[in-house]
């Protein structure tokens, strides 16, 4: 048998072998970075969603409707093995989750006013408990609370 040397040629025989990459079905979704709530003009500056349930290996893209934003995950607040992020303000900016568990977040303008969010890849079980015990200073306490508490709800 002849292997073939050119990679594309490589990847296509792969696939016909059954050697699917390992996240062909990855997804994207969409998170918005917003100075209001399109439903709430009080709850001021948020992610929507701002809980996110995905598939292993899919990519969230966090979009700056509005100025003044950005995305960080918080430390202690995501499965152990997986890449912090922290993006440049007022920028489009994508990650690839390829570790289960929960990830929070935040964004650093407005951490202590309660701009934060949670995606949960997969059931989330892998570190929910360490992610919930982590402390918060502000607004971002009561508000990762709620989300906790709507997390558990829908587990
Ligand atoms: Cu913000």
């Amino acid at each position: 048998m002849r292997i073939p040397t050119n990679p594309l040629r490589l990847l296509s025989v792969s696939l016909s072998l059954g050697f699917a990459p390992m996240f062909a079905q990855a997804e994207e979704h969409r998170i918005l970075m917003l100075n209001a709530a399109a439903d709430d003009a009080q709850h001021t500056n948020v992610f929507a969603p701002d809980i996110l349930h995905i598939a292993l290996g899919d990519t969230v893209t966090f979009i700056p409707r509005d100025e003044g934003h950005n995305t960080a995950s918080k430390r202690g607040m995501i499965p152990e093995g997986a890449e912090p992020w922290n993006s440049p303000m007022d920028e489009e900016f994508s990650v690839t989750l390829t570790v289960p568990g929960i990830y929070g977040y935040l964004c650093l303008p407005h951490y202590e006013m309660g701009m934060v969010g949670l995606i949960i890849v997969g059931d989330g079980d892998a570190n929910v408990q360490a992610a919930r015990k982590v402390r918060h200073p502000g607004a971002a306490r009561s508000a990762f609370r709620a989300l906790f508490k709507e997390v558990d709800t829908l587990r």
